[in-house]
């Protein structure tokens, strides 16, 4: 039996992005081979990392889907050489996730919330895994042509409670599931700020909140680079406090010792939990 989500993960708590891929957004490539994912996860334990996220299938803007057997080639090494360290699957495919909970992984990071496989929330209840359902509009294909929303808050407010119910029906206890807004995915610059700004919509839900900026273009856009595919270090880490401020409890990045500093100092600030 698994402790309820909030406290394996206490606010605020850092997860660490190991992207297995050739094409990730900000990471392509760095860790594709095992022993360099493997040897990045166990940095990111060390520098404070309450879980690292495995992905093999990168979801950038106009990222096409890899194969079952593909992403399984890419993600099960390193999955078998992280035994005994807090791993998060980064998938949307069941098969992986049932493999991935088989070696150990504690939660099933899935940014379909359970709509791309039918057999994913099965896999799920039949675990003891935490999971994170993320908000999306359109697939990672499409997700940035055009996005629109006559309140993108509610909306997302919305779409998390219909998901939170619908795992819930498919038998995962609720104090096991966290959300997410999904920043990035099918949203404007400016909607992922307001996302942000008014996360208390989504706290308001009942469940910790997940928030990845890390990285994402909107930073590196807002920051005057109408082009910018990624976004810095100094931006990720200020949208990373300021949702922490506003009530996130799990923070998704890719550099983890710089975030873990901050979020320290801002608990210590806030004087959340801090004697
Ligand atoms: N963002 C990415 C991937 N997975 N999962 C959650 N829960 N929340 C996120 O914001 C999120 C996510 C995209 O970032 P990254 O993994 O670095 O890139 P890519 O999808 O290109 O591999």
């Amino acid at each position: 039996m698994r402790a309820p989500i909030e406290e394996r993960f206490p606010r605020p708590s850092v997860m660490g992005v190991v992207n297995v891929t050739p094409d990730s957004f900000s990471d392509g490539g760095v860790h594709a081979e095992p022993d360099a994912a493997v040897a990045a996860a166990r940095a990111m334990v060390a520098e404070g990392a309450a879980i690292v996220d495995v992905g093999g299938e990168s979801t950038r803007p106009g990222a096409e889907g890899v194969s079952l057997d593909e992403e399984l080639r890419r993600v099960e090494p390193v999955l078998e050489r992280l035994a005994g360290l807090p791993v998060s699957i980064d998938t949307a495919k069941a098969g992986v996730a049932r493999r991935a909970v088989e070696l150990g992984a504690e939660l099933i990071n899935d940014v379909t919330a359970f709509r791309a496989d039918p057999g994913m929330a099965e896999i799920a209840a039949g675990s003891d895994a935490y999971v994170c359902l993320m908000h999306m509009q359109g697939t990672p294909r499409t997700m940035q042509a055009g996005p629109s929303y006559d309140d993108v808050v509610s909306e997302v407010a919305a779409f998390l409670e219909e998901r939170l119910r619908f795992a819930v029906d498919a038998g995962i206890p609720e104090d096991r599931i966290c959300l997410d807004p999904g920043i990035g995915f099918g949203k404007t610059v400016e909607q992922n700020f307001e996302l942000v700004r008014r996360l208390e919509v989504l706290t308001a839900l009942g469940r910790p909140v997940v928030v990845g900026f890390s990285r994402k273009s909107s930073l590196g856009r807002a920051l005057g680079d109408p082009d910018a595919r990624t976004g810095p270090l100094s931006a990720s880490v200020a949208a990373a406090v300021t949702a922490y401020e506003r009530g996130a409890t799990i923070l998704r990045v890719h550099d983890v010792r710089e975030h873990v500093e901050a979020l320290t100092i801002a608990q210590a600030v806030v004087g959340d939990g801090v004697a």
